[in-house]
């Protein structure tokens, strides 16, 4: 167990504390922290260079042009005299102005804003009898790099806004790099790929005022949906809390299209991709998420790289679930090339086949996460696409925006981007080209450059389009008869989900649209969600204040999956943050104890009191992270209480709007702060003055996921066994559909 004043928090700026005096001594460059990697020392076209990993950073103690050319002084301007003008010949003046003009490329169409990170996959083996990828074979193991993303807003907009998150997974394969671009919803809004660019300048802010940024609780999102049906399976989970997760490392991810594996004897299965997080699948809760946009809209972000850096490295199975690869390509009546639908796990389980752990962030944030170039057509052998029409239009949509997102076609050559297999494409030239290609004949056949490069066959590692057989057809702008079934897995996702998940459903439903300023739009969708379940139309309704419509269409029950619920389980607490409120008068040995359970636990415990500096005195005592004024019960998972609460020097409005009325017995940011912790229903626990603290704040002792007793030990137990189911759920009597 480590001792207490070794507990370190993260956040780490730098690998080393700074002094307050600037230092003028010259010294190499720092090293990066230990949580950090960059992206593998290769070459642009794939081989290992021996290079240590951090070798493309700044080199030499002196600052320098980009010419390696030593500088005197980078604070002045050249200047005739004093008082100016400013000389053209000013070069380090010109080289530093223009590079920094041109530090900002267009940011990502959709999936804007992101988190990534680097890691590491391991196969279990259980899947090669049906692929051939040779990274799926027993124990391989394969570094990955993972961005997480929003979908709708700019690169700058918050993080825990609603909306679909994106799991883009590159995997550096021997035999080329496989790219696993999926989302953490399995069904997707459309069902053809030409309708992608409406759905987005739906959802997207609108074109006059560019408002409102990352939401879809406005006219434009819903007028569409409510106008182009096969929307609702996707919306329906949107409304629903997985489209609020309380961390990237507690989302499932899905592949969402049906791809094809091949296996050595050419035998080929369908199968969907599935991520399940080690952690369990939580969210946040509407209020929560709202909060943290404005408190921390890095909260994902922060939480993805605190965890990495505090050893809590998050880890997901990878599983499949396979069909068997008939003509129709239906599975139990499920069309698997339309991408609004899912297989229930109940009907197809889900297989593991590996185990991911994300264990290091990255250096640079633009030269990893910004600069990383995902497309579904980066496949290997043994993985084939299938003819979903969302997926063919997918396969020309990605290189093509990296064409303009990275300046030109050689984006594979950005360190990031480089395979870790050897790359002879006879592609050359082009802007940004870093490679130095040799010889004399970029072309095939050639004899020039002694037949190089050759072609392979299977038994050497080519990629082999599968030989499918297509039955006659006619050329048409037409979808097959099942594509017009829009609400039946809506129903069956909502029919699914427990009383509490149903009530933060319409609740969603009955924010979003009674943020659209349209009566016909809120009608139209009202009208679909009478084609879904009468019950959710009615409450959604009532919440509006219309009438319900009766549904127009027969639609098909399906029997419920209660797989996509989200409650219920005991996961890992590792990586969560619990407070510890505590003040001068507050037991410190318990404080310390407290934080060394916590710690034990792999939790992040920060302690909250009055001011900031030490509890106890500098010398050995308890380090301060939050202050009454500083702290927002969004940032915790849990809090324990170990103080009275009794106000601090600063609880006076004029200093903090949130500090209330003078001369209250308790800290207003403290009550505050209970009450957000409590009808959030998160655990709270306490010892001594926690009674009397929870008593003035009026949270019942005797509530769900309140744990007091004698001292900090049994207390953190009782906290990390409520911790791990997430929330008291207890304290939300389901008002139910
Ligand atoms: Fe994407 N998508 N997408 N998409 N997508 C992009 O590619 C596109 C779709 C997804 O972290 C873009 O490099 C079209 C489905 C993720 O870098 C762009 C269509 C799914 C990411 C693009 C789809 C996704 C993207 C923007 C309909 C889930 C972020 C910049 C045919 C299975 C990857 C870029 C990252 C990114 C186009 C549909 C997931 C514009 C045309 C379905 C996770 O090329």
């Amino acid at each position: 167990m480590p001792a207490e004043s070794n507990i370190q928090i993260p956040g780490a700026v730098s690998v080393e504390p700074p002094a307050v005096e600037e230092p003028t001594t010259p010294r190499e460059p720092l090293p990066p922290k230990p949580d950090q990697q960059g992206p593998e020392a290769v070459s642009p076209t794939g081989s290992p260079t021996g290079a240590p990993v951090h070798s493309r950073a700044q080199s030499g103690a002196h600052l320098t042009t980009a010419q390696g050319l030593r500088l005197s002084d980078t604070d002045h301007s050249l200047k005739a005299g004093r008082r100016g003008p400013v000389l053209l010949q000013d070069h380090h003046l010109r080289e530093k102005i223009t590079h920094f003009d041109h530090e900002r490329i267009p940011e990502r169409v959709v999936h804007a804003r992101g988190a990534g990170a680097h890691g590491v996959f391991r196969s279990y083996g259980s899947a090669s009898n049906i692929t051939r990828a040779g990274f799926l074979a027993k124990d391989v193991e394969t570094p990955v790099f993972v961005r997480f993303s929003t979908v709708l807003g700019s690169r700058g907009s918050a993080d825990t806004v609603r909306d679909t998150r994106g799991f883009a997974t590159k995997f550096y394969t021997d035999e080329g790099t496989f790219d696993l671009v999926g989302n953490n919803i399995p069904v997707f809004f459309i069902q053809d790929g030409i309708k992608f660019p409406d759905i987005i300048h739906a959802g997207k802010p609108h074109p006059d005022r560019e408002i409102p940024q990352a939401q879809s609780a406005h006219d434009t999102f819903w007028d569409f949906v409510s106008l182009h049906t096969e929307a609702q399976a996707h919306t329906m989970w949107n409304m629903s809390d997985r489209a609020l997760p309380r961390s990237y490392r507690t989302m499932e991810g899905f592949g969402v299209h049906t791809f094809r594996f091949v296996n050595g004897e050419g035998a080929t299965s369908l199968v969907k991709f599935h991520w399940k997080p080690k952690q369990g699948v939580h969210s946040l809760l509407w209020e929560e998420a709202q909060l943290i946009n404005g408190m921390d809209p890095d909260f994902h972000r922060r939480d993805l790289a605190d965890a990495i850096e505090a050893g809590a490295h998050p880890q997901w199975e990878l599983g499949v679930q396979v069909f068997p690869d008939t003509e129709e390509e239906f599975f139990e009546g499920i069309d698997l090339l339309d991408p609004t639908k899912f297989v229930p796990e109940e009907l197809a389980p889900v297989q593991p086949i590996g185990i991911m752990t994300l264990n290091a962030n990255p250096v640079n944030y633009f030269a990893e996460t910004e600069q990383v170039a995902f497309h579904p057509g980066h496949l290997v052998p043994g993985i084939d696409v299938t003819n979903d029409p969302l997926l063919q239009v997918r396969l020309f949509s990605y290189i093509d925006t990296q064409i303009s997102r990275l300046g030109g076609p050689n984006f594979s050559q950005i360190p990031i981007n480089r395979p870790h297999a050897p790359v002879n494409d006879m592609l050359r030239d082009g802007m940004h080209q870093t490679a130095v290609h040799g010889g004399a004949a970029p072309y095939h056949p050639n004899s020039l450059d002694g037949g190089c490069p050759f072609l392979a066959g299977a038994d050497l590692g080519a990629f082999i389009d599968v030989p499918e057989e297509l039955a006659a057809a006619v050329k048409e702008r037409k979808s097959p008869a099942s594509f017009d079934d829009h609400y039946s897995q809506a129903r069956l996702f909502f029919r699914s989900l427990t009383p509490v998940e149903q009530d933060h459903v319409i609740q969603a439903y009955t924010f979003e649209l009674g943020k659209c300023r349209e009566e016909a739009v809120r009608q139209r969708q009202l009208l679909a969600l009478a084609n879904i379940d009468a019950a959710l139309c009615a409450a959604v309704a009532a919440g509006l204040g219309m009438p319900a419509p009766q549904a127009s269409e027969a639609v098909e029950d399906a029997a419920p999956s209660p797989a996509v619920s989200q409650m219920g389980g005991s996961w890992p607490v590792a990586g969560r943050v619990v407070g510890i409120i505590a003040d001068g008068d507050s037991d410190l040995d318990s404080v310390r104890a407290a934080r060394t359970a916590l710690d034990a636990a792999g939790i992040v415990p920060l302690v909250i009191a009055p001011a900031g500096g030490f509890l106890g005195g500098n010398d050995g005592g308890i380090p301060v992270h939050r202050t009454y004024l500083t702290a927002r019960s969004t940032e915790f998972d849990a809090v324990l209480v170990a103080a009275s609460g009794a106000p601090a020097a600063d609880a006076a409005q004029g200093r903090d709007a949130k500090a209330g009325e003078p001369g209250a017995s308790l800290d207003p940011r403290v009550v505050l702060l209970l009450s957000e912790m409590f009808r959030h229903a998160k655990a709270i626990g306490g010892w001594g003055p926690a009674v009397t603290c929870l008593d003035g704040a009026s949270i019942p002792a005797d509530a769900a996921g309140i744990a007091l007793g004698e001292g900090p030990d049994d207390v953190v137990a009782q906290l990390t066994g409520l911790l791990a189911a997430h929330r008291a759920w207890d304290r939300f009597p389901a008002a139910g559909a």
